[in-house]
């Protein structure tokens, strides 16, 4: 049990459920005639297999009871005798009914497209894993966002940029003939989810991606994803036509770079005919991009999409920006560059926009883009991997915070106007939708880094489905899947995940604290630091603390990136009594002695955050020892040890972060509250020269 299998583990269930499943699944009527068709035949022969510790007997068409008849109305003519109304399931949803078929009980699984039925294939495959009744199943399920994709912060010479799972699974110098049955097992795990796309490498792209030898190693790629529905797309790098073509500019006005885009886009669609199309880092962080030739996002991306368009390709253009130059609060600048570019990109291009407006902290409110863009369709992108929350070992399950955001109502268009139904396309009528997760995948063994960051990849893609789910149905789903349904193990597991991220938020920036964290490799705390190429890279940027108060002025009197969002929505964040106070210092700056809704002051409150947060660790140490006896010995101990290791990290961001603060504000702990263990010097003494990921 090293993790390997994830949550496709397909361990033999107990004898009575099994029976109970057999008569459900006595015969398997599937096709064979399409590459997905013979995937999600060997998935359920798999599946079924190892649930049932035997598969079901193939047939071609039902003659038993307790068949499980799998296909489309094109490829199985008793789903087509079914007559089932498929209509608005578009390619990728499924329905699973019980119906009778020949005269015999069975369940169906139909789709419009091949793809649909694979889906469907694994949504049966996690009723049987998740203990559900078969006898009297109606599933109807649809994807409400149309590209579903991870990205992966890739090299070419496999080092991950933020990847604490190893280094990359993408084996360049063996592509394109050797093809690592790996690549395999991923796709299936993302089909399981309905992921439908990777973008192969890294947003900080090397133009060398787009030379003829790798071209020729991508496609051996997608030919593995194919039948498993995903499509692959690339980083680019907007100098391309420089660096590899032989270019002396990359205008994106220059006919010449423009002809230089059409051919290289020919080309490759020449060798992968369903390439999903391009995602740019441009313009940021020293990134080139269409600004270097006085030119804006939009003259960038639409040149970029002409090249792609005839191929039915997608442009995915992120809005991750904030210059160096610009004195402005880091937090306003993407909506401040990209707001009056509304209504002026071309239609098969998507504004990539991360779910916060700095990057991917524990905590931040929703990007004010949301809701501000109604002529262009936003794309999400969460991070996965956990860049800014402890790396591999620290246990934060990250469905609850993909959820906060996606609830959260931008009242762009009244109340009810969440981000879900921005980015799905509901609010302003986008054909063209998507979320893009930053994956947390490499070499591991168990895929991930731990057992635990799994279910964040699994989370992601469920809720790339459908953004509505709850996060804690798919903490369950991912439990009973990874471990064990047994609900002595299920459920305090489940509340173990579903606190993990608070608990994070609290002992590394609570109450709207934010970017804390140590210069560059984002690894432990360092809010002292004050040093660096520029000022909104340092910790002291984002605090403003001193001996009088702490956090940062957005309101009207300062920044005033309260007024990006809607009128009630800024209004309510400009005034400290009707902020959420989980937002409170990333829009105030607040004298110590400011009074909280507990009656504490805001120095007493902090302080009892940060404990909070090693305490929370404590618990859910508690509680792993007291579940262990439920799982194998192997992912538990790793557990185990990694909840140690989180629990002093823990005590270290909050002894270190009390200790700094104190050295500002001179005021004494709380009654009864331990002090740091060591002194402030020792905590900025630290050192970590060899941080993964960066
Ligand atoms: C930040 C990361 C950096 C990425 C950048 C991005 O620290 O490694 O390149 O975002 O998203 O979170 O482009």
């Amino acid at each position: 049990e090293d993790g390997y299998d994830l949550w496709l583990r397909y361990r033999p269930l107990p004898q009575a459920e099994a029976a109970a499943v057999r008569a459900h699944a006595a015969q398997l009527v599937i096709g064979g005639a399409s590459p997905t068709q013979e995937v999600t035949r060997q998935e359920l022969l798999r599946g079924l297999g190892g649930l049932l510790g035997g598969a079901p007997v193939v047939a071609s068409t039902v003659s038993a009871d307790g068949a499980i008849v799998v296909g489309t109305p094109a490829s199985s003519a008793q789903i087509a005798g079914l007559h089932l109304d498929l209509r608005a399931l578009g390619h990728d949803g499924y329905l699973i009914r019980s119906v009778v078929v020949a005269g015999h009980p069975a369940t169906v699984v139909a789709a419009n497209d091949d793809v649909g039925a694979l889906y469907g294939a694994f949504h049966l495959l996690r009723l049987v894993q998740t203990g559900q009744a078969l006898d009297k199943l109606d599933v109807r399920e649809w994807p409400r966002l149309k590209l579903r994709v991870l990205n992966h912060w890739d090299d070419l010479n496999r080092h991950t940029e933020r990847g604490y799972a190893g280094q990359s699974i993408w084996d360049w110098q063996k592509l394109p003939d050797w093809l690592d049955p790996r690549y395999t097992d991923y796709a299936r795990a993302n089909a399981s989810l309905g992921i439908n796309g990777t973008v192969l490498n890294n947003v900080n792209a090397n133009a060398a991606i787009l030379t003829a030898p790798y071209l020729e190693k991508v496609k051996a790629l997608a030919g593995v994803m194919r039948p498993y529905g995903i499509r692959v797309y690339l980083s680019v790098k907007f100098s391309a036509p420089i660096e590899i073509g032989g270019l002396k500019t990359a205008d994106p006005l220059d006919p010449q770079v423009q002809k230089w885009w059409r051919a290289k886009a020919d080309e490759v669609y020449a060798l992968i005919p369903d390439f999903g199309g391009f995602l740019v880092k441009a313009n940021s962080e020293g990134q080139p991009g269409p600004q270097d030739y006085g030119r804006n996002h939009a003259d960038g991306a639409n040149m970029l999409a002409d090249a792609l368009q005839p191929h039915g390709g997608v442009l995915m253009w992120r809005a991750f920006v904030y210059s160096q130059e610009n004195r402005d609060d880091r937090a306003k600048q993407a909506y401040a560059e990209f707001k009056p570019l509304d209504g002026k990109f071309r239609s098969n291009v998507l504004l990539q926009v991360k779910n916060g407006p700095i990057d991917f902290q524990p905590r931040e409110p929703f990007n004010p883009l949301f809701g501000a863009m109604p002529k262009t369709p936003l794309m999400m992108e969460f991070q996965i991997t956990k860049e800014y929350l402890g790396f591999a070992t620290h246990l934060a399950y990250l469905g609850t915070m993909f959820e906060e955001t996606l609830s959260s109502d931008t009242m762009s268009r009244g109340k009810g106007s969440t981000v879900a139904k921005v980015i799905d396309g509901q609010l302003d009528g986008h054909q063209l939708t998507g979320i893009a997760g930053v994956a947390n995948i490499g070499t591991d063994r168990d895929w991930c880094g731990s057992d635990f960051n799994q279910a964040n990849w699994y989370a992601f893609g469920r809720l790339a489905w459908n953004p509505t789910e709850s996060a804690r149905s798919i903490a369950a789903d991912w439990v009973r899947m990874t471990f064990t349904d047994e609900a002595a193990f299920v459920t305090p597991v489940v509340d173990m995940m579903m606190g993990s991220r608070e608990a994070v938020v609290d002992y590394m920036t609570p109450l709207g604290l934010h970017h804390l964290m140590g210069h560059g490799h984002h690894y432990g705390p360092a809010p002292w630091d004050a040093t660096g190429p520029r000022a909104d890279w340092t910790p002291v940027y984002y605090h403003r603390a001193d001996h009088d108060g702490i956090g940062f002025d957005r309101t009207s009197t300062g920044s005033n990136a309260v007024a990006q969002y809607a009128p009630p929505l800024a209004a309510k964040f400009n005034d400290p009594a009707t902020t959420p106070e989980v937002f409170l210092l990333w829009f105030h700056h607040l004298p110590w002695s400011y009074r909280m809704q507990s009656g504490q002051t805001l120095w007493n409150e902090l302080v009892m955050h940060y404990t909070r947060g090693v305490d929370t660790v404590g618990q859910m140490r508690d509680t792993w020892g007291r579940v262990g006896s439920h799982i194998d010995a192997e992912r538990y101990q790793k557990a185990s040890t990694f909840l140690a290791i989180q629990q002093k990290e823990a005590l270290w961001w909050r002894d270190a972060s009390i200790a700094y603060f104190q050295s500002l504000n001179g005021l004494p702990l709380p009654a009864g509250v331990a002090p740091p263990q060591h002194p402030l010097s020792y905590y900025e003494s630290l050192s970590f020269p060899f941080v993964p990921g960066y």
